[in-house]
């Protein structure tokens, strides 16, 4: 009996500690402490004490009992006045010494924190000050997460402060709903053309920037809509600011500079119109009467479409300072995207460049620029490719304040669809040495305002979270966000202590789970790398589509830039001064003799610089060729290998958020076996070289579905060709439903089966599968991917393990369509079981 009651207590405890998670609470978890562990909490004042009355002061006093009462089980008494017993009390320096004069407290920059013991009128207190109410919330952030994390606190004493005062994020969000590179549901700020009328989700996003320092959120797609700033809107989007408020973050919108001529009824928009400025110095005080504090505008202008000032002959610096002067007068802030680039270009002509861009745009206007003028500068430039150099325009604007834009969003890093922690591919942007002037410039330190002395940019973000319930669609994801607010914070940072901080914060202390998902994450940026386009090649995906899937030459022949210039010679652009754009002389000195010459670029830039043969060797020894070869079947076999890691952690996460991220690794498993097959194949038959380990093309585990016995279903070529195996699939258009039969011909054993189909996202099609008539499996097709046609964005793997065979089993697939989605499929593969 009583070793029943023990079971029961240890299933009990376990069922406390494995609550089911949605990934809502991301990071903010304030899950329950350990018993052992709860006791070095002890000592924690009884009371919480705020001095002053604000509603970034009231978020930091909720936040601070809420922590406690999550991870403690102890509710804080709240005091309203400067307690008379041991305190923990929160209040800005000013405030706090206007009570205990005496009390020594060391510098601290803008918008930190100290956080210390001291002893005020004869109690023993713990102080969470700064020099503004912002920082006093960051304070408490810092603290709850020292709980967390099961740090030591007793002996507190503790300063910290943001390496630059721009720490921002970016929403592409329409006003309709839709998020531009979305991919995780529909917008938490509006639909239907107007602001939600539930601004729930707001708050709790203000909540998770501000535990991570981030002070500020453009709202809008900055392909923008001029509707945002018209007289109706206003009110609305005073609500959201209301919702970001109590957590320190300003609103931001992104504006269409063409707005005086589509909404304001001007027949010009020409910055260097009085008409036009006066035009914009009515519309930013209509704002500001709405929303006092609020933060300022983005610009994309002359890019992708969007109209700007050259239509006048003017400058980026003409149009952004007319706007900056009205916004100053409010301590508005005006972000203008270096993103200016013509995506008309002539593709037949050696010498264009896209990457040559903003350097060649931005570079003359340094020092023309106002001082509340941010530059915001993509990292890259192109636009954040898997791996890209730095964009040399960071070194090139020493007059100009200038921050980084980021993709936690991961526009061409797996959409979150696959894992790709992109802190240690920041960490080499940020500590990267541009050496402008011939001195040492590190990025971070050019951000931070300290490299060429002005008054500091910083970081932005494009974020785009959505409705669902974990924010980016894959728990996973929000390390990128975490992981950005961190750096911005602090970009002295290791990527292995954010890894390490974000997996205990939002999965538990557990040794195996923190060292599992840590080398998890801190790998998966060359494992994603390494399959869809290695060497610098940027990417190799559908850049007229998608942006998910592979689609070699979408890259080429078109005005767009993104070009890799493949050919049945070889690869790469070539971008040196000696032969081709020009480009690596953008950069100081150094740098641009590093890129220019062959001997020197490292390999995994090669293709960005240069273009070379197939046969060329690197400096690994390895063909260019076979490089390509191996690294694709390399990095798609470590994505396999994540899912036999994640499942080593059943049991250590709790149910919920354990399959939902073993169901995306699954995808991301089967979906970089189609990047390796397209990939490979694609150049195996450009090069006409063939894989010296005879991988490419050659998959005698597969059967084509066309090759199958088709029953309703017919055969479909696929475009390109290299995206299906085989270069076809099938499809299903009798609504009833189709089927396909292959006769097992190998010896008899256990096998595991995948079963290769299409999930489109117009329809959610059901999979049968049975062996000799017995059914083994089912399934249905709702992956929700955005792909509308069967190919590589929509091609997804069905696993079924420990399937007995014998020779002659009939293996049937049945295929129900639903809608626009046939319940295509490309092929069966048949392994035998490890
Ligand atoms: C918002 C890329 C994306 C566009 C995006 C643009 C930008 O081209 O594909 O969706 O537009 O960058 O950053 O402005």
């Amino acid at each position: 009996m009583k070793r029943y009651v023990c079971l029961i207590c240890l299933l009990c405890a376990t069922a406390g500690v494995l609550r089911a998670e949605t990934g809502q609470d991301a990071w903010l978890r304030y899950a329950p402490l350990k018993n052992s562990v709860r006791a070095k909490y002890a000592s924690l004042p009884a009371a919480v004490g705020v001095i002053g009355n604000s509603a970034v002061l009231n978020s930091a006093r909720a936040e601070m009992i809420r922590g406690v009462r999550g991870m403690l089980g102890r509710t804080l008494r709240s005091e309203n006045e400067f307690p008379r017993e041991s305190a923990i009390i929160l209040a800005t320096v000013d405030s706090l010494k206007s009570i205990a004069p005496n009390l020594i407290i060391p510098e601290i920059g803008k918008e930190g924190f100290w956080l210390g013991g001291v002893n005020i009128r004869g109690n023993l207190c713990l102080v969470v000050t700064s020099p503004d109410e912002r920082g006093v919330l960051y304070g408490v952030f810092g603290l709850l997460s020292r709980i967390a994390r099961e740090e030591d606190i007793k002996l507190l004493h503790e300063t910290q402060f943001p390496s630059a005062p721009i720490r921002w994020v970016d929403q592409w969000d329409n006003l309709n709903g839709t998020i531009e590179r979305g991919y995780s549901g529909p917008s938490i700020f509006f639909e239907n053309d107007n602001v939600r009328a539930d601004l729930s989700r707001v708050s709790e996003y203000g909540r998770l920037l501000a535990s991570v320092g981030i002070n500020g959120c453009t709202i809008n797609n900055v392909n923008a809509n001029p509707r945002v700033i018209q007289d109706e809107f206003l009110p609305q989007l005073a609500r959201i600011a209301n919702a970001f408020r109590p957590w320190g973050v300003r609103l931001g919108v992104s504006i269409d500079l063409s707005s005086p001529q589509k909404i304001g009824g001007l027949d010009t928009f020409d910055p260097a119109d009085p008409r036009v400025s006066e035009w914009w110095k009515k519309r930013v005080e209509a704002i500001y009467r709405y929303i006092p504090d609020f933060g300022g505008f983005t610009v994309k202008a002359d890019s992708e479409g969007r109209l700007g000032p050259s239509q006048y002959g003017r400058t980026p610096a003409d149009a952004a300072n007319m706007l900056a002067r009205e916004l100053r007068l409010h301590g508005g802030i005006l972000f203008y995207r270096a993103f200016v680039y013509d995506h008309n270009l002539d593709w037949r002509n050696p010498k264009n460049d896209r990457a040559r861009a903003a350097y060649d745009i931005f570079h003359p206007l340094d020092g023309k620029f106002d001082d509340n003028v941010i530059i915001q500068i993509k990292h890259g430039p192109i636009d954040f490719q898997a791996r890209e150099p730095v964009s040399p325009i960071f070194g090139g604007l020493q007059k100009t304040r200038t921050a980084v834009e980021l993709p936690v969003m991961q526009e061409y890093t797996g959409q979150q669809r696959h894992l790709c922690f992109l802190m240690p591919y920041w960490k080499n942007i940020l500590d990267f040495d541009l050496q402008s002037n011939g001195a040492s410039t590190l990025v971070k330190n050019i951000l931070a305002g300290k490299s060429f002395g002005t008054s500091g940019g910083g970081y932005v973000a494009v974020v785009n979270v959505g409705l669902e319930p974990n924010w980016l669609g894959h728990p996973m994801g929000m390390a990128n966000l975490f992981g950005f607010g961190r750096l911005a914070w602090n970009p002295d940072l290791a990527a292995d202590d954010i890894a390490d901080e974000w997996t205990r914060l939002t999965f538990g202390t557990e040794q195996k789970t923190v060292l599992t998902i840590s080398n998890m994450l801190l790998r998966s940026w060359e494992v994603y790398e390494s399959y869809t386009g290695p060497l610098g090649a940027q990417t190799f995906t559908d850049i007229l589509g998608s942006h998910f899937g592979p689609n070699v030459e979408a890259s080429e022949r078109n005005g767009w830039g993104q070009w890799h210039r493949a050919d049945q010679n070889g690869i790469g652009m070539d971008r040196t001064v000696a032969t081709g754009t020009g480009f690596s002389g953008q950069y100081a000195l150094p740098v641009g003799a590093l890129y220019e010459s062959l001997q020197t670029v490292p390999d995994n830039l090669l293709l960005f610089f240069h273009h070379v043969p197939y046969t060329y060797r690197l400096h690994s020894g390895k063909t260019l060729i076979q490089h390509i070869y191996d690294v694709h079947y390399e990095g798609t076999q470590r994505a396999e290998e994540y899912i036999d890691q994640w499942r080593s952690l059943e049991g250590f996460v709790d149910e919920q958020r354990f399959w939902q991220i073993l169901g995306r690794l699954e995808f991301q498993a089967g979906h970089a076996r189609v990047w390796r097959d397209a990939i490979c194949n694609y150049f195996q038959k450009i090069s006409g070289v063939r894989d010296e380990l005879n991988r490419v093309g050659n998959y005698p585990d597969r059967v084509e579905a066309e090759g199958m016995q088709l029953n309703g279903y017919t055969s479909v070529a696929i475009t390109p060709w290299e995206n299906a195996s085989g270069g076809k699939g099938i499809d299903c258009a009798v609504s009833q439903g189709c089927t396909a039969v292959y006769r097992f011909d190998r010896g008899a054993g256990w096998y595991d089966m995948d079963v290769e189909y299409y999930d489109l996202n117009d329809g959610e099609s059901n999979f049968r599968v049975r062996v000799n008539g017995q059914f083994i499996d089912e399934w249905v097709a709702n992956n929700h991917l955005t792909a509308r046609k069967p190919g590589a964005d929509s091609s997804s793997r069905r696993r079924i393990k420990g399937v007995a065979l014998r020779p002659g089993d009939e293996i049937k697939i049945e295929g129900i369509p639903d809608r626009d989605e046939h319940a295509g499929l490309d092929f069966i593969g048949i392994y035998a079981s490890k």
